[in-house]
């Protein structure tokens, strides 16, 4: 019997358990009740009684041995090189993913938002669906202008007579309830989506996004409002840059005019984009009318102040050459996805 012993000892020493399944095909064949040491006890009691101690001995050593074997089987078990090793590999590389990227128009909006908010400008946002008021009647516009047709204006159905809302055509909606709503001194920026029904082109759309600004306070003039630009298109552009301001008309300003840059393109030697002018619009401005100062309840007498208004799309596609206005608004990741490394 002892020679049965010491040759399942070295078994048991020799056995290796992987996994869940041979431990429990381990225990099965030595520890448990019809197992091998279960069976050796019984053969024990059969002993004559001058072999029972050595025999004894060497039976409760077996006992301990197994034991002892599953039992640190099992501690290896929990261990996660041990877990690692049996179900996942946590060397291997993760599951690749892509970063996303802002939208050019998003980039753009920021960096001139944030021009302005540098010296003083606080910005101003409001909803997009507007009266009439907000959108035309406050900012001067006559009854009859063209601008309220409904060629120019998304108007919202309404139940049978005069349509109340519509889409801004303009984020001047947004600094007329500013004035309503604070004192001089004002100092504003508007960011924003503007609606406008126009045929779509690489040059119009019928979405767009407008940065507006407005500076109202005692003595505000022209100067300021040239000064204010200049700064703004070097800090966009770069010092390099020249301006030039040429008369205009708009219903909310008085006097009013657009100004342009020299071709950032060709730096004014004549190129298409410029159509061979070497300058380019950027923006229309001018001193606010004293109507729109008195239609918000602001004393024209009192105060004065600049207003200018400028197309993101159009900031967006000098500085990063895009020829056309479709592309913003079209969702191609491949035209997206290169705009990955500015942020
Ligand atoms: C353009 C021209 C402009 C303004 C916007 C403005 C706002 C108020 C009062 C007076 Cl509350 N003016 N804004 C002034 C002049 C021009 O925008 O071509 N935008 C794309």
């Amino acid at each position: 019997m002892e020679e049965k012993i010491k040759s399942f000892l070295k078994e048991i020493k020799e056995s290796s358990i992987n996994n869940e399944e041979d431990a429990e095909n381990f225990r099965l064949k030595y520890l448990s009740k019809k197992g091998v040491i279960t069976s050796l006890f019984e053969e024990f009691k059969t002993l004559p009684p001058e072999l029972r101690k050595s025999t004894g001995k060497a039976l409760n050593e077996l006992k301990q041995a197994a034991e002892q074997k599953l039992a640190e089987a099992k501690v290896i078990g929990q261990q996660p090189s041990a877990i690692s090793h049996q179900l996942t590999d946590l060397s291997l590389p993760a599951d690749p993913f892509t970063l996303g990227s802002r939208h050019p128009i998003s980039i753009v909006k920021k960096q001139m938002t944030d021009i302005f908010t540098k010296i003083g400008f606080v910005v101003s946002e409001g909803p997009e669906i507007e009266d009439d008021w907000h959108n035309f009647g406050a900012l001067n516009f006559p009854p009859n202008h063209p601008a309220r047709d409904m060629q120019d204006t998304f108007f919202i159905e309404s139940e049978g007579g005069v349509p109340e809302w519509l889409l801004r055509t303009h984020t001047s909606s947004v600094q007329v309830r500013v004035m309503e709503n604070q004192k001089p001194p004002i100092r504003t920026i508007s960011p924003g989506r503007v609606y406008r029904n126009e045929t779509i082109s690489a040059r119009a759309h019928c979405q767009f996004h407008q940065v507006e600004g407005l500076y109202i306070d005692e003595g505000v003039s022209f100067a300021d409002l040239k000064q204010t630009l200049y700064y703004f298109v070097a800090e966009m552009f770069g010092e390099k840059i020249e301006i030039r301001f040429r008369p205009s008309f708009f219903p909310f300003t008085e006097p009013s005019a657009e100004m342009d840059i020299s071709c950032i393109i060709c730096e004014g030697k004549g190129c298409p984009v410029c159509k061979y002018s070497g300058w380019v619009e950027i923006l229309g401005c001018g001193m606010v009318h004293p109507n729109v100062l008195d239609n918000c309840k602001i004393d024209s007498n009192k105060y004065t102040g600049f207003a200018f208004g400028m197309g993101v799309e159009r900031i967006a596609m000098l500085k990063f050459r895009i020829g056309d206005l479709r592309l913003f608004f079209e969702n191609d990741m491949r035209f997206l996805s290169q705009f990955k490394s500015v942020l």
